[in-house]
């Protein structure tokens, strides 16, 4: 992939303040993104200097250069939740049927939990409820139902970071009937352990290609002294049955490399979350050509876009 000459497109200094929670934001990362008629639309990660987490649209006509919303997105009923929420966070966005689905981390007392939000104008957003009921990550829902039922990948955190949170090393496909309650249907990928990718978690919603679902993802190295680093990489499965991997791509797509990606409130990071196709063909297959924007965190303290095709992709997946 390659970086778009304009990064960082997105820092701190491009967020309005936004009173009273949001005034001299620390960081805006880890980006949902989808096309939305004619313009990219970002729901991006940003923190206070309480270090409390908020999500803020971005909209954009060519997808580089982004406007920050001046209001936090408000997921209507999630103030019905009992529980304490300390962040929501980390959005994937997916068109099902009509409509867009934000799945996102929340952190509660009881772990990290995956929230379900609902738009179809990306104005008024619902909550539609908790999709979790075990510490787990990194939820990111498939653009079509399978054999009539919805899909999702899913990390559970089973794992911990020597220098502290939770993470995993596995990534599950589960199955629902109505988006909230999910059954694990089987693993998916496993950590390669000694090499990049050891801890690992879905980036972006799979993609449908004539190959198989294109699917990002993250890893981290976890065997350097004092880091740990996060990459990307990307894998193909199977259009049917997406517990059955196709290919996976050896070699890391993407790593922190350029200062904004190795320096910043966590180093060595990059974290692809938002992935937009340019084409698709009448039946809905990414078209080979298209040209895919790879939106980023870095660092955990601004958003980067790199540039690649869907065939690049696939060649990748392919890679040993
Ligand atoms: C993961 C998540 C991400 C974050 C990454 C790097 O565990 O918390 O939101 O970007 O770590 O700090």
């Amino acid at each position: 992939m390659l970086r778009h000459p304009h990064n960082p497109i997105l820092t701190r200094a491009d967020v309005p303040a936004i009173e009273p929670h949001l005034v001299d934001c620390s960081s805006v990362f880890n980006p949902g993104a989808i096309k939305f008629g004619d313009k990219y639309l970002m729901v991006v990660r940003t923190q206070s200097r309480s270090r409390e987490t908020f999500m803020v649209m971005a909209e954009s006509k060519d997808g580089i250069h982004f406007q920050v919303e001046d209001h936090i997105v408000d997921f209507k009923g999630i103030e019905n939740i009992k529980e304490k929420i300390y962040h929501i966070y980390d959005a994937r966005i997916t068109f099902i049927e009509g409509t867009y689905y934000i799945m996102f981390a929340m952190d509660m007392d009881a772990g990290c939990q995956l929230g379900l939000g609902q738009t179809d104008d990306f104005k008024n957003f619902r909550f539609l409820g908790i999709t979790s009921n075990e510490d787990i990550r990194n939820g990111v829902l498939f653009p079509a139902k399978i054999d009539g039922k919805f899909m999702r990948l899913d990390r559970p955190n089973k794992a911990r970071h020597s220098s502290g949170p939770t993470s995993g090393s596995t990534i599950w496909l589960s199955s629902s009937d109505n988006l909230i309650d999910w059954i694990p249907v089987s693993p998916v990928i496993e950590g390669r352990f000694h090499y990049w990718d050891e801890f690992i978690g879905s980036g972006p919603p799979p993609v449908k290609t004539r190959e198989g679902w294109l699917h990002i993802y993250h890893g981290v190295a976890t065997h350097f002294g004092s880091a740990n680093i996060y990459q990307a990489g990307v894998m193909l499965l199977d259009l049917k049955n997406p517990s059955k991997v196709i290919s996976r791509g050896f070699y890391n797509i993407l790593e922190p490399r350029e200062s904004w990606e190795l320096m910043g409130q966590v180093p060595n990071v990059v974290f692809p979350s938002g992935m937009i196709v340019k084409e698709f063909d009448d039946e809905g297959f990414a078209l080979p050509s298209s040209e895919v924007f790879v939106y980023y965190g870095a660092a955990d303290t601004c958003v980067g876009l790199a540039v690649t095709t869907v065939k690049e992709l696939i060649d990748d997946a392919y890679k040993s």
